[in-house]
């Protein structure tokens, strides 16, 4: 059991009881505990094991919390949850990944129109039953068929942080295998797509049905699928599926360029490959029955004239050509990160104080953060007025006289109102070292409405870089209707920065903005929004999101000395 996977079982149970209408209060209980749990940087498996009386140290966790995550560690499953099931069924839970379908339309559905999963819901709405039910009406039943098409576009992948969390633990499962000589997950992992659709692994073994047999035992893995003498699939606990393929030392590079995809890049490799006169395939490289590649990647890309191109690339967006004229980007690189500039402490919605904080980001080797705790406006994270922010500031102050090697800047998370003002007056965000403005309300208005807000807060003197550009939740909630463009436009000449927020649910800007905000020259910043010390890890998703945009080090700020970086912040006052 993995922190993620007692966390899920927690955020499921609260799923349940909101539809079922219970005390709103329990709910909250289980949410916020589910969002620690999946954050905390221990093992709760193994402090079950160990010292299960610290449980209860965990902040939010009581006594009856510590009670059931033993349970959970040591059954798998939670009753409670299990009871709950049989009056609020799966089908009923996944209506909540429709946008907009909360926890009381969908009991109003399962009750009234006995809709019990997204098929019966899309039948319900084209019968016109959704439209007649009370508190719906057609806009809403509108609005469900069109959040029905996206969540079958999206609903069914994993996050890719997830699912490197589960690879990785199968990875080093067999690689200590005797006899297995290498293992890679390939596959969208490799090319770190922010979602997902099954994992691919590869392996040299001298045994195949050993490692087979490892797999299958694997406490992640619920059930083998399909087995061969080479492939096996399974079923992981978590619901993602994955291939195993073991393969000779001497196609391991061949089946690592095949299985690394994605299929629209290989398509123009094997293009390239018949144009010499070769044919390319998961074997090797031959030329008519021989083989002249297959070992190494290296090999394989360079019997088709092209250098080694690193897999967060080969999405066919022109790094092929790229690579032909010689031209591909030094990607950046997590150590090339100097400082985190987006986090939050006890003084909102963190669980560790500025102090905890501070350390932690040291301990990672970061020489600068900035501490950006909410406005105000974020009520249900105890967010700051002005008042609370210069008190705060001033505990920032305390713990920069006390914690040497690592430059602590004074910052707000401050929210772009609905209608366009900021959170927060000129006179204190004037104080500030570096503002973050966001979106976190009215993310539904209309295109103009989300363009001027923004505009407004890049037009501000005092807002460094607008965090989390496009408010979107990968897999639960789009982007919001803004006009790129424009925005871009704005943050270039106004100097404004745009941040790659790392949180892996939100990986915003995405990579194909983030590649967009680059070429205009825009400072990008990667910072990981952390809500705990662990999750100032979490930095390297924001990485992988920048390298699949081809950024490197130069065309991210925070990979710069502060001087400079705080030349950039004055630069932008400035103008
Ligand atoms: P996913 O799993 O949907 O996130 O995406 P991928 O890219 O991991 O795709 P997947 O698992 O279907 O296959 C892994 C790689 O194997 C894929 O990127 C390219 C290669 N591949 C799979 N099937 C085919 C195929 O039929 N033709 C070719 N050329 N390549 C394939
Ligand atoms: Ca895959
Ligand atoms: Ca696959």
């Amino acid at each position: 059991m993995l922190n993620n996977d007692i966390a899920r079982i927690f955020d499921d149970l609260a799923d349940r009881l909101e539809i079922s209408g219970a005390n709103s209060f329990r709910i909250r209980a289980y949410r916020q505990a589910a969002k620690t749990l999946a954050e905390w940087p221990e093992s709760l498996a193994s402090m079950v094991k160990t010292d299960r009386t610290k449980l209860v140290a965990i902040p939010g966790v009581g006594k009856d919390l510590a009670d059931k995550i033993v349970v959970i560690c040591e059954t798998q499953s939670l009753p409670q949850l299990e009871e709950i099931r049989l009056a609020v069924p799966d089908g009923v839970v996944d209506m909540l990944r429709i946008p907009g379908l909360g926890p009381k339309k969908a009991a109003a559905l399962f009750q009234e129109l006995k809709v019990a999963s997204l098929m019966d819901l899309k039948q319900a709405v084209e019968a016109g039953q959704v439209a007649k039910l009370k508190g719906f009406g057609e806009k809403t039943a509108k609005s469900i068929l069109e959040g029905l098409a996206q969540v079958e576009q999206t609903g069914t992948r994993a996050y890719m942080a997830e699912a490197k969390v589960e690879a990785d633990a199968i990875v080093e499962a067999l690689r200590k295998l005797p006899g297995v000589g290498q293992v890679t997950a390939a596959g969208s992992l490799r090319r770190r797509k922010e979602t997902v659709g099954d994992l691919d692994i590869l392996a040299t073994a001298s045994s195949p049905t050993a490692a087979m047999d490892t797999l299958a035992a694997h406490p992640l893995v619920a059930q083998v699928l399909a087995r061969g003498d080479t492939k096996q699939r399974v079923r992981l606990k978590s619901g993602l599926e994955l291939d195993l393929r073991v393969v000779p030392e001497e196609s391991y590079g061949a089946a690592m360029q095949y299985f690394t995809g994605s299929k629209e890049h290989n398509i123009v490799i094997r293009r390239r490959a018949q144009e010499r006169g070769l044919k390319i395939n998961e074997y090797g490289v031959f030329r008519g029955e021989t083989s002249i590649a297959g070992r190494t990647e290296e090999e394989v890309y360079a019997s088709v004239g092209l250098p080694w191109i690193p897999p967060e690339l080969r999405e066919n967006r022109g790094e092929i050509e790229r690579a032909e004229a010689g031209k591909l980007p030094q990607l950046i690189e997590l150590a090339d990160i100097q400082g985190d500039l987006h986090m939050h402490t006890t003084a909102t919605d963190g669980t560790a104080t500025i102090s905890e904080m501070v350390q932690a980001a040291k301990a990672r080797g970061l020489k600068y953060i900035a501490i950006t705790d909410h406005s105000k406006r974020v009520s249900m994270a105890n967010g700051l007025d002005a008042d609370r922010l210069r008190q705060h500031w001033k505990e920032i102050d305390k713990v920069r006289g006390q914690i040497s090697g690592i430059e602590v800047l004074r910052g707000i998370e401050c929210d772009i109102l609905e209608d366009g003002t900021l959170d927060l007056d000129d006179d204190v965000l004037s104080e500030a070292d570096w503002v973050i403005a966001v979106l976190h309300y009215g993310l539904r208005q209309p295109q103009d409405q989300i363009d001027l807000r923004l505009l407004n807060a890049i037009k501000n003197p005092y807002v460094s870089i607008i965090g989390h550009p496009s408010a979107r939740i990968i897999n639960k909630r789009p982007p919001v209707a803004w006009s790129f463009e424009t925005i871009l436009k704005a943050a270039a000449e106004y100097g404004v920065m745009l941040e790659i927020n790392a949180a892996y649910q939100r990986l915003d800007l995405d990579d194909i903005q983030a590649a967009a905000a680059r070429d205009r020259g825009i400072p990008i910043v990667i910072s990981t929004d952390a809500h705990s010390t662990s999750g100032l890890d979490g930095l390297e998703y924001g990485v992988y999101q920048a390298r699949r945009a081809g950024l490197s080090k130069a065309d991210v700020a925070n990979t710069l000395p502060i001087a400079d970086f705080k030349n950039k912040i004055r630069g932008k006052r400035a103008r």
